[in-house]
């Protein structure tokens, strides 16, 4: 691989605008408070930001159920807003990415108010039956729910019911939507749940334990068919990209979706590293188990064609309170776990807030969540009769409000001068981008440094992944091209481990102020190895 394409060289930023920067004290972050940071983003050396859903929307689902696809969110500002958010952008050589959610619509879209009557054109753009089947939600319980005489379909909340991808016009009125934003200069999509928008059929699903009825709609030859459309008749227009969130997918099936001959999405978020510390589903979770972890990134790098390498999102707790130790090891675990994300294989992703090492939540009750999916998973166990202090357990540790607190940008939040629409971390008090950006030392400076490395080098951006060593504590992989060798070593444990092999080189950077001949709690490496 010799030539990069632009998101193949470049570092994305994700921003949940809803917890970013609020710029007119409403206590919701919004367009202009982006605008305000672009140059804290340029200077981080981000090259594409990703923008969560801005879009008109009842927030049911802060903005994954939209009710106007052109139009944006008044919460966020207005449409001139975004344009001059592209524009600002643009002028520092930043380019933006959109949410697509294509899955479902807003219940208040106009579409699914149209369609509630049989004999509206619209009735067809939903899924509309007389009996419900027994398929089970994303967000748990029933995914059909009664309106009038008739059901519908929605994998996600009742409020967000799921488009029918069967109907042409549906497809077209897609189209339509992406070509809108691309023309405004976007630089394509983050395209929610894409491998899951085509149902094959409407039949019951075998019983799981979770999302029965996945068989019928996961990975289906039609949502194939639907992406070489959009691909072919919008995407292929525009210098622009697509990556897809897709839930349960392997590696074999995340190339089916990526591999340039298939003429479908450049590459995806896969789920199965996230996955590890879990048993069926993300509320009841394990102990961090490193080596399960780092096998999977391991296979997921040598087995798909290009990475979409993250550790974080909007819907994931945070990586150093998962995968570190947000307390006695913050620092040096928060910056192991930056090596790993800019030293793999593939193009790296970075949630707001990872860069200074935000923790999660620990929320101590109930009323301090916002999330829909929290409340309904707290009040699901109620029923099941789990007590109190193991239903906030869950939360604590899977909540998607741990990633959603509003950015620490100074010892008093600086996200801002009103009430937040959910609560700040207290430890912004010392996890925030004014102390770090002032300390040679912080997370945030390594951050900086490691992209500055990787931006201007061969090895990290095209060379090929090998792993070297996987145990209970480390991993060690090289990254090679054109004779020329990383050695990235990782201590993914507090334990201190002795180095499996000796490794010869100069150091390019590490977490730790010099090299000893052990490895130190969290320590993570970069050697260049000589030929
Ligand atoms: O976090 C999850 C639920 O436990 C995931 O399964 C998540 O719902 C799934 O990854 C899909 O996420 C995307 O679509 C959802 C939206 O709520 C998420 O925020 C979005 O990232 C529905 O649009
Ligand atoms: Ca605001």
């Amino acid at each position: 691989m010799s030539n990069l394409k632009f998101w193949q060289d470049a570092i994305v930023y994700q921003i949940y605008p809803r917890s970013f920067m609020d710029s007119n004290n409403d206590g919701i972050g919004d367009i202009p408070g982006i605008i305000s940071k672009l140059d804290y983003l340029k200077e981080l050396g981000v090259d594409i930001i990703w923008l969560s859903p801005v879009y008109d929307s009842p927030n049911d689902d802060n903005g994954y159920d939209i009710r106007d696809y052109k139009a944006i969110h008044k919460d966020f500002g207005t449409m001139e807003d975004m344009d001059n958010l592209i524009l600002e952008a643009k002028k520092r050589g930043i380019r933006i990415i959109m949410d697509l959610v294509i899955n479902h619509t807003s219940d208040e879209h106009p579409w699914f108010i149209e369609s509630k009557n049989p004999d509206s054109p619209y009735r067809n753009y939903y899924y509309w039956r007389d009996k419900p089947n027994n398929w089970t939600s994303f967000f748990s319980g029933s995914a059909w729910t009664k309106e009038n005489d008739a059901y519908y379909l929605h994998l996600f909340s009742k409020k967000q019911p799921d488009l029918n991808f069967h109907n042409p016009k549906v497809l077209d009125e897609v189209k339509d939507i992406m070509h809108f934003w691309l023309k405004k200069g976007i630089a394509g999509f983050r395209c929610d749940v894409i491998n899951v928008i085509f149902k094959n059929t409407l039949d019951d699903g075998k019983k799981r334990l979770v999302l029965t009825g996945l068989e019928h709609y996961h990975s289906t030859e039609g949502c194939h068919r639907v992406l070489k459309t959009l691909r072919k008749e919008v995407m292929d227009h525009y210098e622009a990209f697509t990556v897809g969130e897709t839930v349960l997918v392997t590696t074999k099936q995340a190339n089916e979706l990526i591999l340039p001959e298939r003429e479908e999405l450049d590459m995806v978020f896969g789920f199965e590293h996230m996955e590890t510390d879990q048993i069926n589903n993300k509320w009841f979770k394990t102990k961090f188990k490193p080596k399960k972890f780092m096998r999977t990134i391991s296979r997921w790098q040598k087995e798909v064609y290009w990475n979409a390498n993250y550790l974080e999102n909007h819907d994931q707790p945070r990586s150093v309170s998962r995968f570190g130790d947000d307390k006695m090891y913050h620092k040096e675990s928060a910056k192991m776990l930056a090596l790993l994300n800019l030293t793999l294989k593939g193009t790296p992703y970075i949630y707001e807030g990872q860069e200074i090492g935000m923790t999660n939540a620990y929320f101590k009750s109930i009323d301090e969540y916002e999330d829909l999916e929290s409340k309904r998973i707290y009040a699901l166990g109620k029923k099941l009769l789990f007590p109190k202090w193991y239903r906030l357990k869950m939360l604590r540790n899977a909540s998607r409000d741990n990633a959603r607190q509003p950015m620490q940008w100074t010892k008093t939040g600086g996200f801002t001068l009103s009430t937040p629409w959910l609560k700040e971390n207290p430890n912004k008090q010392y996890i925030n981008v004014f102390d770090s950006s002032k300390d040679p030392d912080s997370i945030l400076n390594f951050y900086k440094k490691l992209i500055k490395i990787r931006k201007n080098d061969d090895i990290l951006k095209k060379g090929s992944f090998n792993d070297l060593y996987i145990s209970n504590a480390i991993f060690i992989y090289e990254r090679v091209y054109d004779g020329e060798r990383y050695m990235i070593v990782l201590n993914m444990s507090k334990k201190i481990k002795r180095y499996p092999f000796e490794i010869y080189g100069d150091l390019v950077i590490s977490n730790y102020p010099d090299r000893a001949n052990v490895l130190r709690s969290y320590e993570g490496l970069m050697i260049k190895v000589s030929k």
